[in-house]
């Protein structure tokens, strides 16, 4: 019998959602989910009401994802203009600074504002429907204003995370073909700067495309300009009408495009579209954290990950609700940072990453227990599987015992969630996602394509589509079909394992392809090696993730010198230090091993089976390893790493 922890009676009382709803509607949803949609969508106000619900199929032949497709609206009059006159005085966003005591509020009249005069001074720029604009911005207020900015005018935004170095930011801005990049002069994180201008200037120097940069200043540090082609925020802000005309788009037009980490080399590019997102986006976050009017609700999330945008972003605005906004790390100045926030802003709804809570949770309780986290009522997890003993101090000691958590389980290439316990209605169980949500029809397929009833263990996989799923990959829709619909024919496939237990909740595994989840972040081997071996004194190597305390998995990486090259310690740093200039901070190896040679087959295919084995420690069973080349090599890995050890 598996621990269970059931829905409070008095939470489930006022609950959106409690069990019997739960039990009466799902069925329901997913027998009729056009029914169910239609329904939902009615929480937009649209330009042009659609006619027709979908048109799908995963079919890898004639792939078909199409929702509300003949009808219109905008983004932002949706997130900001509707919440107007009503809460115009009242905080969308209660932001707190990197350094203690520097907050500011942002009102929804003053969102307006800001996002009205930013669109005008796109389209003043020669921003237009359909250009793509990248934005290279810290956690400050001004990453929605520009969000809902380019939407407003139907410009597409693709939002690259500030932590990512300036290689990663010219090639997400050289894929998008992007017209206009917004940064600032500089971030601060941790009590650190971070040099984003610098970054942007060098990552704009070889993209032609790039005829504008809008800076915001946030620091009082003096930054390059190049005049012509960079354009102060501020003072763009104050010379631009205050009205700016929101543009018509069709349902299907792009929204966003945001990248993620996949199994081969390049990043890629899903696109997300108007109407199915922000009606999965926006209805879905009022369930799962069952937000009433009124509410506090703060998500941890970075803006540059999916995270953020469906459910610190789009959810919240969507709904008109007031959200906390934090610039800095949670253990700056100190680790009772978080427990301070919640306190001073009376936060209902707290919403972040099991890699956080784990680091937090070493720290022991004391940060905790000099705050009063007493509003709290619904805690959430997301980025990566919560460990049971996260998932325990999580509930016990930040949620007090009362909190139901939501384990939700979603991608980037799905918008929105899929899996979680909703929590008015379905009882927690640590360490499982829970059940679907509305509309959603889960499936456990074995490796050869068959459909598991029941309990068992699988490839992740869902079948029909919903309205929030990735319409495509920006400029490669054959990797679209061949990466998600052609492992199994007629289902969308995850990326991910799972097992359904014997009440039907699912426990997602972990990534069954070759990526990897450090800290919440998805990580392609393949551009990790990558990076890896840029570094003119390595012949090859190897990466593949280890079980890591705090990070979830780990980078572990096995490097092969070139001939004569000595492997010293200088050199294991100067290494790590090359990909986090390549990719970024969170991308750099947490182990180098020095490798002579790496375990192939015949065919010179790395045998990373036993590499990942053998990075856990488990030093047995590597299977058939008759297919080896060499098989010395297995065994001079296996004493270096307990040498190591
Ligand atoms: C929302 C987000 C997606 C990958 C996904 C899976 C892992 C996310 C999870 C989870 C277990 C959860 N993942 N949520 N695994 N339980 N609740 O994180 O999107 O950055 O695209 O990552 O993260 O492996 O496939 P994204």
């Amino acid at each position: 019998m598996s621990e269970l922890y059931p829905v409070p009676a008095d939470f489930a009382a006022r609950a959106h959602v409690d069990a019997a709803a739960y039990d009466r509607l799902y069925p329901a949803s997913v027998a009729d989910p056009q029914a169910y949609w239609r329904e939902q969508a009615a929480f937009l106000d649209w330009m042009r009401p659609f006619t027709q619900v979908s048109d799908t199929r995963f079919d890898p032949e004639d792939l078909r994802i199409r929702w509300f497709a003949d009808g219109t609206l905008n983004a932002s009059v949706n997130c900001v203009d509707r919440h107007l006159p009503a809460k115009a005085d009242i905080p969308a966003i209660l932001w707190e600074g990197d350094r203690p005591g520097d907050s500011r509020t942002v009102t929804w009249g003053e969102l307006s504002d800001k996002v009205n005069r930013l669109a005008n001074v796109l389209s003043g720029l020669g921003i237009a429907k359909g250009d793509v604009v990248t934005i290279y911005l810290p956690v400050i207020p001004e990453a929605f204003i520009a969000m809902m900015a380019c939407v407003r005018i139907g410009a597409v935004h693709s939002v690259v995370f500030s932590g990512f170095s300036a290689e990663s930011l010219a090639s997400r801005i050289e894929d998008a073909g992007a017209k206009l990049l917004i940064t600032a002069d500089e971030g601060y994180r941790g009590g650190r700067t971070v040099p984003l201008k610098r970054n942007a200037d060098e990552a704009v120097a070889g993209q032609p495309s790039i005829r504008h940069v809008v800076v915001v200043r946030r620091s009082d540090g003096a930054v390059p300009f190049t005049p012509g082609r960079d354009v102060w925020y501020h003072e763009a802000l104050a010379a631009a009408a205050p009205w700016c005309e929101p543009v018509e788009m069709g349902a299907e037009d792009p929204l966003f495009i945001l990248y993620t980490s996949g199994s081969t080399g390049k990043p890629k590019g899903l696109v997300h579209t108007t109407g199915g997102y922000l009606v999965h986006a926006g209805t879905s976050w009022r369930t799962i954290f069952d937000w009433h009017e009124g509410d506090i609700f703060w998500c941890t999330a970075d803006v540059g990950w999916v995270t953020a945008h469906s459910y610190k972003i789009y959810g919240p605005l969507l709904n008109g609700a007031t959200s906390v906004m934090f610039e800095g790390v949670p253990s700056w100045p100190d680790s009772s940072r978080w427990w301070s926030i919640i306190e001073r802003h009376r936060v209902n709804i707290f919403y972040t990453a099991p890699t956080a809570l784990r680091s937090l949770m070493r720290e022991g309780d004391g940060p905790v227990r000099r705050h009063d986290l007493s509003t709290l009522r619904v805690l959430g997890s997301v980025g990566e599987p919560i460990n049971p003993e996260a998932w325990r101090w999580y509930h016990t000691v930040i949620g007090g015992g009362r909190c139901p958590i939501v384990d939700t389980y979603w991608q980037t290439e799905t918008g929105a969630v899929l899996l979680t316990p909703i929590p008015g209605a379905v009882a927690n169980k640590p360490g499982r996602a829970g059940k679907p949500y509305f509309g959603i029809t889960p499936r456990v397929v074995d490796a050869q394509g068959g459909v598991i009833d029941g309990p068992g263990e699988g490839n992740m996989c869902f079948e029909g589509s919903w309205p929030g799923q990735a319409r495509t990959i920006l400029g490669d829709h054959d990797r679209f079909i061949s990466t998600y619909f052609a492992p199994f024919p007629g289902l969308f496939f995850t990326g991910d394992g799972v097992l359904r237990d014997e009440d039907g909740y699912y426990c997602i595994t972990g990534r069954v392809d070759d990526v990897i989840n450090v800290s919440g972040h998805r990580l392609g081997t393949v551009e990790l090696e990558s990076a890896i071996s840029s570094h003119p004194a390595v012949a090859e190597s190897a990466v593949v993730g280890y079980p890591h305390e705090v990070k979830g998995q780990g980078v572990f990486a096995y490097v092969t010198l070139k001939d004569g090259i000595p492997a010293t310690e200088d050199l294991r740093r100067e290494i790590k230090d090359s990909v986090r200039a390549r990719i970024g901070a969170i991308a750099s190896p947490d182990i180098i091993q020095w490798a002579p040679a790496l375990p192939k087959n015949r065919a010179g295919k790395i045998l990373r089976r036993i590499l990942t084995k053998v990075a856990a420690d488990d030093f047995q069973n590597f299977g058939d390893t008759s297919t080896l080349a060499d098989p010395g090599v297995v065994d001079d890995i296996v004493q270096r790493r307990k040498a190591d050890k």
